[in-house]
């Protein structure tokens, strides 16, 4: 059944994330070429970043029209795939972790990664395996979003796999109502560029991996930081027209428009 899509802009407004979205079939999570590029330990615990840029299937899974549908529904008509990476975190005792570092995310928010104003960035996490409670699931904060950007600071427990290493300090986080959004393979969470979220290790026995895609509408733009120069090689107009033009389309070749 197809949510509305004026249902999901509200929810999405007022709570800062939609979860559990069916966007994929088994069949196409299954596809062979997939699975060999995420087959490498060593590179997809944190990687695999923008492959958007040289690999059809990743364009096509970042441009898929169930996807872009729910992203239009609350970023608007005019949109652009921003940044792609895969997060894999393996078992424990799949990959030898340094001194007993276990990897996890710290609380935060991806517009301080991003610094954009003039639209709002939605980071969504395509499950390629099953996320729950045991594999490290997102967790959110509903209605954070409306705070405004918080103070973030580097983290103080070693692991944290944001390559900032940064983390919003624990007196900032009201962690009792945070909400977790487990996942089945195929399905996407969807979370605003001020959500607080944060992810657990994976203390299960299998990998858990996820296509983490952030979109913009063309109206933002990026605000100049000269101790933190940013710069966008992997931008892609993906739906509508960009009259705004604040970001170069960097559309590859292989890129088939469909709108
Ligand atoms: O999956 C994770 O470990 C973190 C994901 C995250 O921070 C994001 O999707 O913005
Ligand atoms: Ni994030």
């Amino acid at each position: 059944m197809k949510t509305d899509t004026n249902q999901m802009k509200s929810l999405y407004e007022d709570n800062g994330y939609l979860s559990a979205i069916h966007v994929l079939d088994q069949t196409e999570m299954e596809q062979e070429h997939q699975k060999t590029e995420l087959n490498c330990k060593e590179y997809t615990q944190y990687n695999l970043h923008n492959i958007h840029m040289e690999h059809e299937w990743a364009m096509n899974l970042a441009s898929h029209p169930n996807l872009l549908q729910e992203i239009t529904a609350v970023l608007g008509p005019n949109v652009i795939l921003l940044d792609s990476r895969f997060i894999c975190k393996y078992s424990s005792s799949d990959v030898p972790q340094k001194e007993d570092i276990v990897p996890y995310v710290a609380w935060h928010q991806d517009i301080k990664s991003w610094g954009f104003e003039g639209g709002s960035v939605a980071s969504v996490w395509l499950a390629f395996d099953d996320v729950d409670t045991e594999n490290g699931v997102l967790q959110v904060i509903p209605g954070s979003h409306k705070q405004g950007v918080l103070e973030h600071r580097i983290a103080k427990i070693p692991g944290n796999m944001l390559p900032s290493n940064l983390e919003i300090p624990k007196h900032l986080v009201n962690v009792e109502d945070a909400v977790e959004c487990p996942l089945k393979a195929g399905q996407v969470s969807v979370h605003d560029g001020l959500t607080l979220h944060a992810n657990e290790p994976n203390m299960s026995d299998d990998r858990k991996c996820g296509f983490v895609i952030c979109y913009i509408p063309t109206t933002a733009y990026p605000v100049k930081d000269a101790e933190c120069p940013r710069t966008f090689p992997a931008s892609v107009l993906v739906d509508g027209t960009d009259k705004f033009q604040n970001f170069q389309n960097n559309a590859p070749k292989f890129f088939k428009k469909t709108f």
